[in-house]
Protein backbone atom coordinates (compact mmCIF):
# COMPACT_ATOMS: atom_id res chain seq x y z
CA UNK A 1 0.00 0.00 0.00
CA UNK A 2 0.98 3.67 -0.76
CA UNK A 3 0.67 6.42 0.97
CA UNK A 4 1.83 9.83 0.65
CA UNK A 5 1.38 12.40 3.19
CA UNK A 6 1.61 16.54 2.78
CA UNK A 7 2.58 18.30 5.74
CA UNK A 8 4.52 21.46 6.44
CA UNK A 9 5.78 19.46 9.86
CA UNK A 10 7.71 16.60 7.75
CA UNK A 11 10.00 16.15 10.88
CA UNK A 12 6.70 15.15 13.20
CA UNK A 13 6.55 11.60 11.71
CA UNK A 14 9.66 9.88 13.01
CA UNK A 15 6.88 7.66 14.72
CA UNK A 16 5.98 6.21 11.50
CA UNK A 17 10.40 4.76 11.36
CA UNK A 18 9.34 2.58 14.83
CA UNK A 19 8.00 -0.59 15.82
CA UNK A 20 5.34 -2.62 13.77
CA UNK A 21 4.70 0.51 11.29
CA UNK A 22 8.58 1.16 10.65
CA UNK A 23 9.05 -2.67 9.81
CA UNK A 24 6.06 -3.09 7.57
CA UNK A 25 7.85 -0.79 5.42
CA UNK A 26 11.38 -1.93 5.72
CA UNK A 27 9.72 -4.97 4.65
CA UNK A 28 8.03 -3.02 1.60
CA UNK A 29 4.39 -3.67 2.52
CA UNK A 30 4.20 0.14 3.31
CA UNK A 31 5.27 2.36 1.09
CA UNK A 32 4.94 6.06 3.35
CA UNK A 33 6.13 9.08 1.60
CA UNK A 34 6.33 12.58 3.65
CA UNK A 35 6.07 15.57 1.08
CA UNK A 36 7.20 19.16 2.49
CA UNK A 37 4.45 21.45 1.35
CA UNK A 38 6.50 24.45 1.30
CA UNK A 39 8.43 22.58 -1.63
CA UNK A 40 5.16 23.48 -3.56
CA UNK A 41 5.17 26.85 -3.12
CA UNK A 42 6.52 29.44 -5.74
CA UNK A 43 7.13 33.05 -3.95
CA UNK A 44 10.48 33.85 -2.15
CA UNK A 45 9.07 33.27 1.35
CA UNK A 46 7.52 29.71 0.56
CA UNK A 47 3.95 30.85 2.31
CA UNK A 48 1.72 28.32 3.15
CA UNK A 49 -0.89 30.32 4.51
CA UNK A 50 -2.46 33.70 4.21
CA UNK A 51 -4.91 36.42 5.84
CA UNK A 52 -8.97 34.87 6.11
CA UNK A 53 -11.14 36.69 3.57
CA UNK A 54 -13.57 38.18 5.72
CA UNK A 55 -11.69 38.90 8.44
CA UNK A 56 -11.22 37.92 11.26
CA UNK A 57 -8.99 35.73 13.74
CA UNK A 58 -6.05 33.35 12.81
CA UNK A 59 -4.60 32.08 9.12
CA UNK A 60 -5.82 29.69 6.67
CA UNK A 61 -3.59 27.65 4.60
CA UNK A 62 -3.81 28.73 0.68
CA UNK A 63 -5.59 26.41 -1.89
CA UNK A 64 -2.10 26.49 -4.57
CA UNK A 65 0.22 24.59 -2.64
CA UNK A 66 -1.93 21.37 -1.91
CA UNK A 67 -3.13 21.19 -5.61
CA UNK A 68 0.75 20.97 -6.67
CA UNK A 69 1.74 18.86 -4.35
CA UNK A 70 -0.82 16.66 -4.98
CA UNK A 71 -0.23 17.26 -9.18
CA UNK A 72 3.14 15.92 -7.64
CA UNK A 73 2.60 12.54 -6.25
CA UNK A 74 0.15 11.64 -8.96
CA UNK A 75 2.75 12.28 -11.41
CA UNK A 76 4.81 10.43 -9.49
CA UNK A 77 2.20 7.26 -8.56
CA UNK A 78 0.92 6.44 -11.64
CA UNK A 79 -1.68 4.31 -10.68
CA UNK A 80 -4.72 3.60 -9.25
CA UNK A 81 -6.78 6.88 -8.76
CA UNK A 82 -5.78 7.72 -4.80
CA UNK A 83 -8.11 8.36 -1.73
CA UNK A 84 -7.11 11.85 -1.10
CA UNK A 85 -8.18 12.27 2.90
CA UNK A 86 -8.40 15.42 4.77
CA UNK A 87 -8.27 15.45 8.45
CA UNK A 88 -10.73 17.66 10.54
CA UNK A 89 -13.07 17.42 12.88
CA UNK A 90 -15.69 18.30 10.59
CA UNK A 91 -14.97 14.45 8.78
CA UNK A 92 -16.70 11.27 9.24
CA UNK A 93 -15.40 9.76 12.71
CA UNK A 94 -12.25 7.47 11.96
CA UNK A 95 -13.72 3.72 13.38
CA UNK A 96 -12.39 0.01 13.16
CA UNK A 97 -14.75 -0.26 9.71
CA UNK A 98 -13.44 2.93 8.39
CA UNK A 99 -9.72 1.99 8.86
CA UNK A 100 -10.41 -1.18 7.42
CA UNK A 101 -12.05 0.16 4.13
CA UNK A 102 -9.33 2.35 3.98
CA UNK A 103 -6.56 -0.42 3.78
CA UNK A 104 -8.27 -1.73 0.83
CA UNK A 105 -7.08 0.86 -1.20
CA UNK A 106 -3.63 0.85 -3.11
CA UNK A 107 -2.86 4.43 -2.80
CA UNK A 108 -3.82 7.37 0.16
CA UNK A 109 -2.51 10.43 -0.34
CA UNK A 110 -3.42 12.44 3.31
CA UNK A 111 -3.54 16.44 3.57
CA UNK A 112 -2.57 17.60 6.88
CA UNK A 113 -3.84 21.23 8.11
CA UNK A 114 -2.77 24.13 10.65
CA UNK A 115 -3.91 26.81 11.88
CA UNK A 116 -7.54 27.94 11.89
CA UNK A 117 -8.00 26.39 8.79
CA UNK A 118 -7.41 25.14 5.14
CA UNK A 119 -9.14 27.07 2.26
CA UNK A 120 -12.47 25.11 1.14
CA UNK A 121 -11.23 24.54 -2.15
CA UNK A 122 -9.15 21.89 -1.04
CA UNK A 123 -11.91 20.28 0.47
CA UNK A 124 -14.49 20.42 -2.51
CA UNK A 125 -11.42 20.12 -5.12
CA UNK A 126 -8.98 17.79 -3.96
CA UNK A 127 -10.12 15.69 -1.28
CA UNK A 128 -12.24 12.52 -1.39
CA UNK A 129 -12.89 11.95 2.54
CA UNK A 130 -12.89 14.09 5.13
CA UNK A 131 -12.09 12.45 8.79
CA UNK A 132 -11.91 13.03 12.28
CA UNK A 133 -10.11 10.94 14.95
CA UNK A 134 -11.93 12.39 17.73
CA UNK A 135 -14.44 15.08 19.35
CA UNK A 136 -11.62 17.49 19.96
CA UNK A 137 -9.25 20.31 18.63
CA UNK A 138 -5.94 19.45 17.62
CA UNK A 139 -3.12 22.31 16.47
CA UNK A 140 -2.22 20.15 13.31
CA UNK A 141 -3.20 17.34 10.91
CA UNK A 142 -0.12 15.65 11.62
CA UNK A 143 -0.92 12.96 14.53
CA UNK A 144 -4.72 12.39 12.47
CA UNK A 145 -2.33 11.33 9.76
CA UNK A 146 -0.37 9.06 12.02
CA UNK A 147 -3.58 7.48 13.64
CA UNK A 148 -4.98 6.60 10.39
CA UNK A 149 -2.10 5.05 9.05
CA UNK A 150 -1.67 2.98 11.86
CA UNK A 151 -5.36 2.06 12.02
CA UNK A 152 -5.15 1.19 8.67
CA UNK A 153 -1.93 -0.70 7.53
CA UNK A 154 -2.88 -3.13 10.57
CA UNK A 155 -5.52 -4.81 8.38
CA UNK A 156 -2.92 -5.82 5.60
CA UNK A 157 -1.69 -9.03 5.51
CA UNK A 158 1.83 -9.39 6.90
CA UNK A 159 1.55 -5.96 9.09
CA UNK A 160 0.56 -7.28 12.42
CA UNK A 161 2.17 -10.65 13.23
CA UNK A 162 -0.87 -12.74 14.65
CA UNK A 163 -3.94 -12.71 11.55
CA UNK A 164 -5.84 -13.91 14.64
CA UNK A 165 -5.10 -10.82 17.13
CA UNK A 166 -6.38 -8.55 14.28
CA UNK A 167 -9.73 -10.69 13.55
CA UNK A 168 -10.37 -10.50 17.21
CA UNK A 169 -9.55 -6.94 18.06
CA UNK A 170 -11.96 -5.23 20.50
CA UNK A 171 -14.03 -3.52 17.65
CA UNK A 172 -14.59 -6.33 15.33
CA UNK A 173 -16.28 -7.96 17.42
CA UNK A 174 -17.80 -5.42 19.37
CA UNK A 175 -16.45 -6.15 22.71
CA UNK A 176 -13.56 -4.86 24.42
CA UNK A 177 -10.81 -6.20 25.50
CA UNK A 178 -10.25 -8.75 28.64
CA UNK A 179 -7.33 -8.10 30.93
CA UNK A 180 -3.65 -9.44 30.49
CA UNK A 181 -1.34 -10.64 33.67
CA UNK A 182 2.40 -11.95 33.34
CA UNK A 183 4.74 -12.74 35.98
CA UNK A 184 4.58 -12.35 39.04
CA UNK A 185 1.80 -14.36 40.31
CA UNK A 186 1.40 -12.07 43.32
CA UNK A 187 2.89 -8.45 43.06
CA UNK A 188 2.04 -5.85 45.98
CA UNK A 189 -0.62 -7.81 47.60
CA UNK A 190 -2.48 -8.08 44.42
CA UNK A 191 -3.04 -11.33 42.89
CA UNK A 192 -3.30 -13.20 39.39
CA UNK A 193 -6.73 -14.38 38.95
CA UNK A 194 -6.32 -18.23 39.77
CA UNK A 195 -8.21 -19.71 36.92
CA UNK A 196 -5.39 -18.14 34.52
CA UNK A 197 -2.71 -20.19 36.69
CA UNK A 198 -5.25 -23.47 36.52
CA UNK A 199 -3.73 -24.83 33.15
CA UNK A 200 -7.94 -25.35 32.52
CA UNK A 201 -7.82 -24.07 29.25
CA UNK A 202 -11.74 -23.88 28.48
CA UNK A 203 -12.38 -22.43 31.89
CA UNK A 204 -9.67 -19.66 31.00
CA UNK A 205 -11.62 -18.84 27.51
CA UNK A 206 -14.75 -18.36 29.23
CA UNK A 207 -13.33 -16.28 32.08
CA UNK A 208 -11.72 -14.12 29.18
CA UNK A 209 -15.13 -14.06 27.57
CA UNK A 210 -17.26 -13.48 30.50
CA UNK A 211 -14.78 -10.18 31.11
CA UNK A 212 -14.96 -8.95 28.04
CA UNK A 213 -18.90 -9.10 27.83
CA UNK A 214 -18.77 -7.38 31.70
CA UNK A 215 -16.35 -4.59 30.78
CA UNK A 216 -18.10 -3.53 27.36
CA UNK A 217 -21.55 -3.39 29.81
CA UNK A 218 -19.90 -1.45 32.41
CA UNK A 219 -18.19 1.08 30.22
CA UNK A 220 -19.01 1.00 26.59
CA UNK A 221 -23.04 -0.42 26.40
CA UNK A 222 -23.45 1.32 22.78
CA UNK A 223 -20.20 -1.55 21.42
CA UNK A 224 -22.89 -4.25 22.21
CA UNK A 225 -24.16 -6.43 19.02
CA UNK A 226 -26.75 -8.04 19.97
CA UNK A 227 -26.40 -10.22 16.97
CA UNK A 228 -23.01 -11.15 17.39
CA UNK A 229 -23.75 -12.84 21.10
CA UNK A 230 -23.83 -16.46 21.03
CA UNK A 231 -25.53 -18.85 23.31
CA UNK A 232 -22.70 -19.14 25.60
CA UNK A 233 -22.07 -15.16 25.88
CA UNK A 234 -25.82 -15.05 26.74
CA UNK A 235 -25.69 -17.38 29.50
CA UNK A 236 -22.52 -15.84 30.57
CA UNK A 237 -24.35 -12.55 30.68
CA UNK A 238 -26.94 -13.74 33.05
CA UNK A 239 -23.88 -15.12 35.31
CA UNK A 240 -22.64 -11.96 35.58
CA UNK A 241 -23.31 -9.65 38.39
CA UNK A 242 -24.49 -6.55 37.04
CA UNK A 243 -22.58 -5.09 40.19
CA UNK A 244 -19.53 -6.89 39.53
CA UNK A 245 -18.23 -4.12 37.27
CA UNK A 246 -15.58 -1.62 38.51
CA UNK A 247 -16.35 1.08 40.33
CA UNK A 248 -17.53 3.99 40.26
N1 LIG B 1 -10.00 16.04 15.73
N2 LIG B 1 -9.67 14.84 13.75
C1 LIG B 1 -8.61 16.72 13.82
C2 LIG B 1 -8.09 18.02 14.28
C3 LIG B 1 -6.71 19.94 13.68
C4 LIG B 1 -6.59 23.34 12.02
C5 LIG B 1 -7.63 21.76 10.43
C6 LIG B 1 -9.46 15.89 14.52
O1 LIG B 1 -9.00 15.01 12.61
N3 LIG B 1 -8.34 16.15 12.65
O2 LIG B 1 -8.38 18.45 15.36
N4 LIG B 1 -7.31 18.69 13.40
C7 LIG B 1 -7.15 21.05 12.78
C8 LIG B 1 -6.22 22.20 12.93
C9 LIG B 1 -6.72 22.93 10.62
C10 LIG B 1 -7.27 20.62 11.36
Amino acid sequence: MKIDIVTIFPEAFTPLQVSVIGRARERGLLDVRIWDLRDFTTDRHRQVDDAPYGGGAGMVMKVEPFFAAVDAIRAQRAGATPRVILTSPQGRPLTHDVARELAREKHLIILCGHYEGIDERVREGLATDEISVGDYVLTGGELPAMVIVEAAARFIAGVVGDAASVAADSFAEGLLDYPHYTRPPEFRGRRVPEVLLSGHHDAIRRWRRAQRLQRTLDRRPDLLKAEALGEEDHRLLEDLDVDAGESP
